[in-house]
């Protein structure tokens, strides 16, 4: 009998790159979408599903997995035999794990800041607008940005080391999958432009035109800006 998958899903989050796995592994899936109240903030109802109220989460033959890093890892492993998805040899697997970290560890913290240093300008009370415009923009200039900026030169430099249009191999791996949301986030709210990272854009360009990632954002609550 086939797995009995549930993606636990949020409206414009992360959580749509779990989609896209899903469907490139071309398992059957069931998506619940969880609304974001106007402070950005998920719904409590996923506190139903898992103790920290986070998407996504997966449930597997009852199995509750949370941590998009763990999910990629545990669906290339148990449904990706075999497939493009699953890494070549052990440099390959040693890559993707890095990857995998690096994603969630320290570039996703970047535009969280930035993220939470919006939200707070967006509702600071219109009388200390301009204040608390000033102390975000020193926060975010003095630690968020150039932090962002230092990851993404980065991440550029290595799709172009690497020279096959992903980041590693010469195939699709956990570490496109990871690096959907927050590359596409950092082009979407405008902290990357193509002059400055042309392969990062060149690699945005090939993972969404992938029919598995249109597939995805058909059934799960979209990213930002598609
Ligand atoms: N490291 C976790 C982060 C999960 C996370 O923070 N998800 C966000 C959505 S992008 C969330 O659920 N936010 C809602 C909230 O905190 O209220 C992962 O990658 O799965």
């Amino acid at each position: 009998m086939p797995a009995q998958i549930t993606l636990y899903d949020l409206e414009r989050s992360r959580s749509q790159r779990i989609g896209w796995l899903l469907e490139e592994l071309k398992v059957d899936y069931n998506v619940e979408t969880f609304k974001r109240n106007e402070r950005q903030r998920a719904d409590p109802a996923l506190f139903k599903i898992h103790p920290l109220g986070k998407a996504p989460v997966i449930s597997v033959d009852g199995k509750i997995i949370a941590e998009s890093a763990v999910i990629i890892d545990y669906l290339i492993k148990n449904f990706g035999q075999g497939s493009e998805l699953e890494a070549k040899n052990e440099e390959e697997a040693f890559d993707i794990n890095y990857y995998l970290h690096h994603s969630e560890a320290t570039l996703q913290p970047c535009l969280l800041l930035l993220f939470v240093t919006d939200v707070t300008n967006k509702q600071a009370p219109y009388l200390l607008k301009s204040v608390a415009k000033k102390v975000t923009e020193a926060q975010d200039d003095g630690y968020a940005l150039p932090e962002l900026k230092l990851n993404l030169k980065y991440l550029d430099d290595k799709l172009k080391t690497n020279g096959t249009g992903f980041f590693v191999g010469d195939h699709l791996s956990g570490a496109d999958i990871i690096y959907s949301f927050p590359l596409l986030d950092a082009k979407h709210r405008k902290f990357a432009t193509a002059e400055d990272y042309p392969h990062i854009f060149k690699w945005i360009d090939l993972i969404t035109a992938r029919p598995a990632y249109k597939a995805a954002l058909e059934k799960t609550g979209k990213p930002a800006k598609i």
